[in-house]
Parts: C-alpha cells; structure tokens; sequence
C-alpha cells in the first residue's frame, strides 16, 4: 500500500488564556491520537496548529490590563504551547498568527480575492466610538438582545437566546471601551458572498459527505444551510490583526476568523521551510486527505465559511472530514473561562506531576464525541484505578514481575503452543485492525475501549493458565504461559503509543524494546518479542489515587463555586444621600479587643472589652454564631465610639464594631492595619 499524505489540524487556540481540559478533549487529544496513528501506519501525515492571536477578546483584554495585544498574545503563546508540549501533543509544527510569515500569507490569500473580483464592496452604518475613535466591532458593544430583552448581550451574539446579532441590531448599545453611548457613521467593508457558494456548499457535503461526516457536524451544516446564506463581512475596523491590503482600506483589519484557518496554510509553511519539505504538497495537492479537528462552535467556519475561501482561492483541497467534537462541561456546569471553572492543564500537572496519560486516558474514555459530557474527579479516579491500574497496569505488572522471578527478566522459549494460547495469539492479531478502524472513523473512545480489551485479554489469560501455580508442577508449561503473555505485552507497548505516549515508553523502556514496529506489524509478526531477549527492571505503569487527593480538587472547585456566586451576589443599593456634616458626626476609631465572654443566656449575643485609645469601654456585639470568644482577643477592629449607649440584656454597650461580609458570606472584621494605634480617628 502506498503512503497516503495527511495534513491533519487542531483549531488554533486563542491567545487570551490558558488551555483547559476541555480544549483537549475537544480537539487536540483525538487530534493527536489520530495523527499518531497515520504516522504509525506508515502515512505521510503532519499534525498542524498555531496560536490564534488576532480578535477583538485580545484587545479587550489588553485594554483591561493596561497592556500592548502583542504582550497578552506573547505571555499566552507560551503557556499554551508549553501546556501542550507537556501532554505529549505532538504537533509538527505549532505557529503564530502574529508572525509575519502569516500576515503575507493571510494578506495575499485576500488580495487574490479581492484581484479576481470575488468580494462584494459594501458601504455600511455601524456603532463608532467618537470619544477612543474607533469603530466598535463585535464584542466591543453592549446592549439589549432584540429577541430576548437580555441587557448584557454582546455585538456579535446574545449568550442569553444564542441568538447571533450585528452591533447595530443591539437596544441602547454601549461601548465597552469606554462605556458611552455611540454614534453611527459609515464605513466601507468587503464580504465574501456566501449565498453564492450555497448550492456548491450543499452539493458538496450534504451529498457527498453525508455517509461519512459525523452527524453533530452535518446537523449543522443542515441548519444554516436551510437558513440560507448571506454575505459575510471579512474585514474589520481594528487596530489589531492582519491589515487589510488594498488601497482605501487604512485602520482596518481581516477579519479574525478569515485571518486564522489561512494559519493552518502558514503553519505548514514554517513547518515545511524548517524541514525542507513542499508545503504545496499538502495543501495543493489533490491525494492529500486535509481533516479538521475543531470544537462544535467552529463548525460553521470550517465547514462553510474556510472551504468557501478556499473554493474562491481555487488553488486549495477541500477538507476531506470535520471532526468536530461537542463540549466537556466539568461537575455538571459548563466550562468557563472568566468563571474560572476549569481544569487548566499547567494546574493540573503541578498537583499531578506525571500523571499526563491519566488525564488523556479519562479525556479519550469520555470524550464528548456525540453529545456533550461531563468530566468529574470522581470519574477520574475511578477510571485511574479500576481501569488502568487495575487493569492495564496489573497485567503489565504481573508479566513483568513473574518473568525477573522464573527467568531472570529473559524472555523463556516457549514449547508447544495449546489451543488456549493459539486462540489468544490469534486474538492480539485482529485488535491493530479493529482498533484502527475505529480511530480512522474518528471513534475513539471505542478504539481505547478496545486497546483495554487486549490488556484485559491478557489479564484472563494469566487467570485462567495460572502460571503461578504451575510452576510447581509444570514449570515447561510455565515458560510457554509467560512467552504469550510477553507477546501481548509488547503489543500494548506499540498501540498504546497512540493514546498513552508517556506510558507506552515507560513500557517499551521496561521491555527494553529496542525494535520500531509499524502498526501493522503488530498483526503480521509471529514473533514481537522473541525468546532469549533480556528485559528491563519492572516498574509501575499507574498509581492508585486516594480519596483525599481528588476531594482537593472537589474542594477547589466548590471554592471557585462559592467565590462566584459571592461574586454575583446583588450589591445592596446605595443608600441615600447625607451631608459631609453627616460623615463627620460620626466618630469612629481604631480599637483593640481586650476581653470577650458569652452573654448569659444569649445565643447572639458576646460581651467585649474594647480599648478604644480614649478609654476601656464594654461594647455588646451579636456576633456569639459567628466567633468564639477566645479567637477575638486581642484582635485589632474599628469601633463607632460615638454611638448613643444602650442596654442589652441589662448591660450597657457602649458603641458598634464595624463588621463585613467575606466572600462565602461570613460575618468578618473591617481590620485596620495591625500596626495602627489604638484611638486613631477614622476619615
Ligand atoms: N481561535 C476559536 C476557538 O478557539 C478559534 C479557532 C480558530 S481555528 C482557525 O474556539
Ligand atoms: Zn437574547
């Protein structure tokens, strides 16, 4: 069989964060197990992806840390791409769109468009920021949803109704800039007339792919389709991105999403000038199989708006599949950046150092291929020890253990092969197949299922023959057992290269497997390790995870949860105006609690001691829930000194202690600072 060439992609990730578990299940695990895959079959397969480092969030975010967009994309760039390298996803070449290499390629793709005539120039009203000068694209306006009355809808999509909305479209919009009321003003764009590729686009995947486009994909497809297509607008009045390279076109940009899939295109370019290989080959080239991976919001620009372009451009292929998976939500809530509920990677890797195929083990077991799923730490843990200590890791260890104990770690010659043993050996030869059918029809969450099969083939074998207790009595019978049950162990090492790279080395290291077998070797050779070969020390593949370990985590989140919801809490209004007068009546000081004892008979209720600078003063506060008296001693507060005394309970108190809520709604002190005096006047 000759060579099939792929060029395979991941969506490039935006640069305004970092990555989470849910980017890598979503994209670039299944992404990565695929191309490991081809490259193990012998294809010619290159896995592409890049920063995504253009966009409106950028700059907002840059506005909001009083930073350059370069420096929000640079500090990005790096965790990103360090989170990545960290689990073993093993691009071939990961890019910038910053990079100038793009900006050629990005510019010069839209000037041959734009040469050939096959924009629409339009002239348009749209929101301008008189106060910052500028245009206000997308998500630099609020306001009011027209469908759903929503107030905080954005210019590009209410995420209250989902419905998809125009700046212009938004009730009583708000520059998020600078948070006036704008003015419209016209300006020129150019659009790329979709409604003109809508036949072609139908012919093309809702005929020609519907037998092997995933249905989530083509459900989409359906549906905008059916909503007929309308121009959309490629470029953008922005100070940030890829400029737009015609005459006229001063203080404007590509649009972000026609800018950043033409940076698979440059992608390969840096890979290709890096490797002295024709990056035409797998962009021009019609054998090539280009598949997309992406997460199910990028469908529409992968499937309709990208091939679009490229069926304009007229030198591209076409995308042969859209993987696109649904989202991983994490303990039943949907994943969130600006909520902070996630699991980011470089988090991960520091409370679980090494424990990398853990976390593509659990993604690739739950992956949110047809519907969306749900990540919990509690699945993780039982998946870790039931599954891959349990399984794959026991099987791997008792081989390992029982042949340093019979064979001084060298593989026994086997004598007559049983049924039994000629059934299992047979057996490992179907699962290179079985399991490659499924990665190569993107199912892979079964192909993992069916590489634990294998192990647990193994695992039954060693139950059944029980070597262990033959060795008394038949120890010939025992060196066959143990040469079988090498043989299954090397072939996890190989195909598990695919889903569980750091693993699969440690094996292969352990095996002292010195040998490269492609994929299919593992189905052909009779032989995958042969007798007399010494092997190396046993060590554990997987470690069990204990209770205390995941419920940190539990923990965490509930943490995240409650901070979020205190930071939703209603703000209580304002109350009303007072005169400065009205301040300064007031007189309040910094004091010291010098005693505290429980009223009798008063759950509320503490008597205190107060030092207040002027004088030792009692003061009967209702905090007796929320503190015991011991712990406030001694502590440093503000005291309303001024305040008219009144009896509690027959006891004088003689003031206030000013108090707060903290963020999981606990009654607290306002503290001043430690050092502070007693008696200091508060103004
Ligand atoms: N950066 C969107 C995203 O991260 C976008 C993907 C671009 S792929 C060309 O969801
Ligand atoms: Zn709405």
């Amino acid at each position: 069989m000759s060579k099939q060439r792929y060029t395979i992609t991941a969506a490039l990730p935006y640069t305004n964060g970092p990555v989470h578990i849910g980017h890598l299940a979503g994209v670039y695990i299944p992404a990565d197990i695929f191309t490991r895959y081809q490259k193990a079959k012998g294809n010619d397969a290159v896995y592409i992806c890049g920063s995504d480092e253009h966009g409106v969030p950028i700059t907002i975010r840059a506005k909001k840390e009083g930073v350059t967009p370069q420096q929000v994309v640079d500090k990005y760039h790096a965790v990103i791409k360090k989170s990545f390298a960290d689990f073993g996803i093993a691009f071939d070449n990961y890019s910038r769109t910053s990079l100038p290499l793009h900006h050629e390629t990005a510019a010069g793709f839209f000037k041959k468009l734009y040469d050939e005539g096959k924009f629409v120039e339009q002239t348009s009203k749209q929101l301008y920021d008189e106060q910052e000068k500028q245009f206000l694209a997308d998500r630099f306006v609020t306001g009011t949803c027209p469908k759903c009355g929503y107030e905080h809808a954005y210019g590009d999509q209410c995420e209250k109704c989902g419905t998809s909305l125009s700046p212009m479209e938004l009730i009583n919009p708000v520059s998020t800039i600078s948070g006036n009321k704008p003015v419209v003003k016209e300006t020129k764009h150019w659009y790329l007339p979709l409604d003109q590729y809508q036949d072609w686009l139908k012919d093309w995947i809702l005929e020609g792919h519907k037998h092997d486009w995933k249905p989530n994909v083509l459900g989409q497809v359906k549906s905008w389709l059916d909503d007929g297509l309308r121009p959309r607008a490629v470029t953008r009045d922005l100070d940030w991105g890829v400029p737009v390279p015609v005459e006229g076109a001063e203080g404007k940009v590509l649009y972000v999403w026609f800018d950043a899939p033409i940076g698979y295109i440059s992608s390969t370019k840096e890979w290709a000038e890096k490797n002295e290989k024709d990056w035409q080959a797998y962009w021009q080239d019609k054998d090539t199989k280009l598949i997309h991976f992406i997460g199910k919001d990028n469908i529409v620009f992968h499937t309709i708006i990208f091939p679009a372009m490229l069926k304009a451009h007229g030198d591209y292929i076409l995308p042969e599949n859209v993987p696109a998976n649904e989202f991983l939500n994490l303990e039943g809530d949907k994943i969130s950046t600006s909520r902070n509920w996630a699991v980011w990677l470089h988090e991960y890797l520091e409370e679980f150092p090494g424990k990398q195929d853990v976390l593509r083990y659990v993604l690739t077991a739950n992956a949110p291929e047809t519907k969306d799923n749900d990540f919990t730490w509690k699945d993780f843990q039982t998946r870790n020890n039931s599954e891959l200590v349990g399984n794959l890791g026991n099987f791997i260890n008792r081989v390992l253990v029982l042949t340093h104990k019979y064979y001084d770690g060298v593989v026994p010659h086997p004598g007559e092969l049983t049924a039994v043993d000629k059934d299992v050996l047979s057996q490992l030869k179907t699962y290179p197949d079985k399991i490659g059918k499924l990665i190569e029809r993107y199912r892979f969450r079964e192909a993992l299922a069916e590489y634990m099969n294998l192990a647990r083939l193994g695992n039954k074998y060693l139950a059944d023959e029980e070597p262990w207790k033959l060795i008394k009595t038949n120890p010939e019978r025992v060196k066959t057992i143990m040469y079988v049950a090498l043989q299954i162990a090397t072939a996890l090492a190989v195909l598990g290269e695919v889903f569980l790279p750091f693993s699969a080395q440690k094996l292969k290291e352990m095996l002292q497997l010195t040998q490269k077998y492609n994929w299919d070797e593992v189905a052909q050779k009779d032989t995958l390790l042969p007798a007399g070969h010494q092997i190396g020390k046993a060590q554990l593949l997987f470690e069990k995870i204990d209770d205390e370990t995941v419920e940190k985590q539990v923990q965490k989140l509930l943490a995240t949860k409650k901070q979020n919801e205190a930071d939703n809490r209603p703000v209580e209004p304002q109350k009303d105006e007072i005169e400065f007068d009205d301040f300064m009546k007031m007189d309040i000081r910094t004091a010291t609690i010098l005693e505290a004892e429980k009223m009798p008979k008063a759950k509320k209720l503490l008597v205190l001691k107060v030092d207040t600078g002027l004088d030792q003063r009692t003061i009967v506060s209702g905090i007796a829930e929320h503190f015991k008296p011991e712990d406030i001693v001694g502590k440093k507060v503000l005291v309303l000194v001024n305040l008219k005394p009144r009896k509690l309970r027959g006891v004088e108190s003689q003031g206030m202690i000013l108090m707060t809520e903290n963020a999981e709604g606990k009654l607290v002190f306002v503290n001043p600072d430690e050092a502070t005096p007693n008696g200091m006047p508060i103004s």
